[in-house]
């Protein structure tokens, strides 16, 4: 059986990671963890691009060097994923040695070859999007994307000679229909490809940027960061010699957003061509997501955040939401809305509630005991629940091989709701109260487990919690059995006579807009708290943090607030702090106190009086206790 081998974009460390990202990075995992379903070695890549002008500019807004910032924010993007449950294999950076030495190895290759020449160039530049713009490709003399006039820059570069390749480039594409797929998006390329294919600038002179790969054959000059960035996807698997290389590097797939598309479907293939590298096999393009209809960007406000969403409603219902959303390849709008009401819908009502009936009816009768399907009782009571199984089983298959997320979900619905009635057409309550009928019962039963047996094992690669739950409740033991799609096509795999767990409620309704405490089990389960734990902020973000030490030399309440004091307290210099303790603390047993605060927040006006930092409690409200020291200190002594 082939491997499969998938990558998402490596996202630029520019900005912190948002539902975009999240998107593209949980298709690559649904991806992986079906193609391992179905048998297949597999190997799915992901990481962060962190060269270029755009990185310098967020790196000197935040006052930090390119170094010290790629790390923190590259760090955002590989803590975000596991907890998504997205499980890659490798995680690239472009700032890495091993990459680096990729892209030195091909530049060379290439400028060997005679396909990288040194000219003047003048040009309108865009710093946005880092690169020349040519006439006709600006809008009203703007750059189409950042809506500015580029500047014009005359300087002598590499150039890469692309032109040469733009026959066999259309060639390509028009022998492999679905080199770029889905179809909108290869005829946009080959309609791009239809007017004459300009020479591409590969070099920045380091007079201008810095922050790159130096050219092998030119140390005057940095590498493009595109040139560099695309070089990833065989840089990861030890181009050229590495074992996983040579393994996965013939079954790539690529996964991407439109707005990358000419990168990746026009110079990437032509570089491959240059550098004598085999193609990829796809190039999977989807389409934005839009927030409540606008385009997400941080000046509007709109910019969703995935771990904020997986907080509050859990990580599978978040990975559901956007497979079942999105059609792969068109746009699509969020907002938490849409997300409640399909979670209540489809989750909460349709998948919940068959799996707790299910379940109450087991434990009822069968004091939790599967039951054992009884032959002769078993043709009359099918209403072919078994062929349906089959046929969700399949349609699924064929969905996720299509990229058709949206429809492999749909076929499983279907197949529940089958099973939904399956239960009321047959209805066991009324079989229970005949002891007649018991055998009957019996099957009725074991075919409900045999279907959500199935259906267990096919939303596995959207929401590996909820399968492992329904799993473990279902009584199977070896979920990786359980996880084959083989397994998922044969009916009467459930076993009975197996003693199943106490019953829980997979996805609890969201009342009121919020998901209620008692979605822990699949919410929050115990390794996820754990790991939201873990530090995720570096040390120099941690050290710009000032602690001090400060004795409260006076307190009084703040007219018209019950919870609000006014402190005045030395830290070495005299500062006024507005803080929330009135409720806990009398102002007479405050005074001469030593406790701890933030000394550098910037001032913040409360209830009128400007405050001059934070003091530290523990607990909120009715618990709050202050953070003192373990014994006198003078006052301003900073905290190590
Ligand atoms: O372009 N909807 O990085 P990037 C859906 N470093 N997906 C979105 C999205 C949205 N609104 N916004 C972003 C770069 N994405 C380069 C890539 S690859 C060799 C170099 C996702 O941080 C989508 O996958 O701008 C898109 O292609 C990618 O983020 C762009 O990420």
């Amino acid at each position: 059986m082939n491997p499969y081998y998938i990558t998402t974009p490596i996202y630029y460390v520019n900005a912190r990671p948002h539902l975009g990202h999240a998107y593209s990075t949980v298709v690559a995992d649904v991806l992986n963890r079906f193609h391992r379903m179905c048998g297949q070695e597999t190997y799915f890549l992901t990481g962060t691009d962190e060269h270029g002008d755009k990185v310098v500019r967020a790196a000197k807004e935040e006052g930090l060097s390119p170094l010290v910032y790629v790390d923190q924010i590259s760090e955002l993007f590989r803590n975000l994923w596991p907890e998504l449950d997205i499980e890659y294999d490798y995680f690239i950076r472009t700032t890495s040695h091993a990459h680096a030495k990729v892209v030195e190895e091909v530049l060379q290759k290439i400028y060997d070859a005679g396909d990288i020449y040194f000219s003047e160039y003048e040009g309108a530049y865009c710093f946005g999007c880092e690169r020349f713009y040519t006439e006709r490709e600006l809008v009203d003399g703007r750059c189409p994307d950042h809506k500015t006039i580029p500047e014009v820059i005359k300087e002598s570069n590499y150039f890469f000679r692309m032109s040469r390749y733009q026959d066999w480039l259309v060639e390509h594409i028009e022998t492999f229909p679905d080199f770029v797929r889905p179809e909108r998006y290869r005829n946009e390329v080959l309609a791009f490809l239809r007017e004459p294919l300009v020479d591409l600038c590969i070099s920045r002179p380091k007079t201008r940027l810095q922050w790159g790969i130096t050219l092998p054959f030119d140390n005057q000059y940095v590498t493009y960061v595109w040139f560099d960035a695309l070089l990833n996807y065989i840089s990861a698997l030890g181009y050229p010699d590495g074992e996983p290389f040579k393994k996965f590097w013939p079954t790539v797939q690529h996964l991407i957003a439109k707005d990358i598309l000419k990168p990746h479907a026009i110079y990437w293939p032509i570089m491959l061509k240059a550098a004598g590298i085999p193609l990829y096999r796809n190039l999977n393009v989807h389409g934005y997501w839009n927030v409540d209809a606008a385009k997400m960007s941080k000046s509007i406000g709109n910019v969703v955040d995935p771990l904020e969403l997986k907080k509050i409603y859990g990580s599978d219902a978040f990975r559901y939401f956007l497979m079942r959303e999105m059609v792969f390849g068109l746009d699509s709008n969020f907002s938490e809305e849409a997300f409640i009401h399909r979670f209540n819908s489809d989750l909460a009502n349709d998948l919940g509630n068959l799996f707790s009936r299910s379940l109450t009816m087991v434990h009822k009768y069968f004091k939790g005991i599967v039951p054992q399907k009884e032959a002769g009782t078993e043709s009359d009571i099918d209403f072919g629940l078994r062929a349906d199984a089959e046929k969700a089983a399949q349609d699924y298959r064929k969905a996720m091989e299509d990229l058709a997320f949206n429809k492999a979900l749909m076929a499983i619905w279907e197949f529940i709701n089958h099973i939904n009635k399956y239960i009321d057409v047959t209805a066991p309550w009324e079989l229970a109260k005949r002891k007649s009928q018991q055998r009957q019962l019996q099957t009725v039963l074991y075919n409900v487990l045999e279907g959500l047996r199935v259906i267990s094992g096919l939303i596995y690669p959207i929401m590996p919690q909820a399968s492992r739950v329904m799993q473990e409740h279902l009584g199977l033991k070896s979920a990786e059995t359980f996880q084959k799609m083989e397994d998922l096509s044969v009916w009467g795999k459930t076993k009975p006579g197996i003693k199943l767990p106490k019953r829980l409620t997979l996805f609890p309704r969201i009342e009121q807009g919020r998901a209620q405490s008692a979605n822990q089990e699949i919410a929050e389960p115990k390794e996820v708290r754990l790991m939201r734990m873990k530090p995720d902020i570096t040390m120099e973000i941690f050290q710009k943090i000032d602690l001090r030490v400060a004795t409260v030399l006076h307190a009084e309440a703040v007219p018209r607030s019950k919870k609000l004091l006014k402190l005045k307290v030395d830290v070495g210099e005299v500062h006024t702090i507005v803080a929330g303790i009135a409720e806990n603390y009398e102002v007479e047993d405050l005074i001469g106190k030593q406790v701890v605060i933030v000394a550098n927040l910037k001032p913040t006006k409360l209830m009128g009086i400007l405050s001059q930092g934070m003091v530290l409690t523990a607990g909120d409200k009715g618990n709050c206790r202050l953070v003192t020291v373990d014994g006198p200190s003078d006052p301003g002594t900073p905290l190590t």
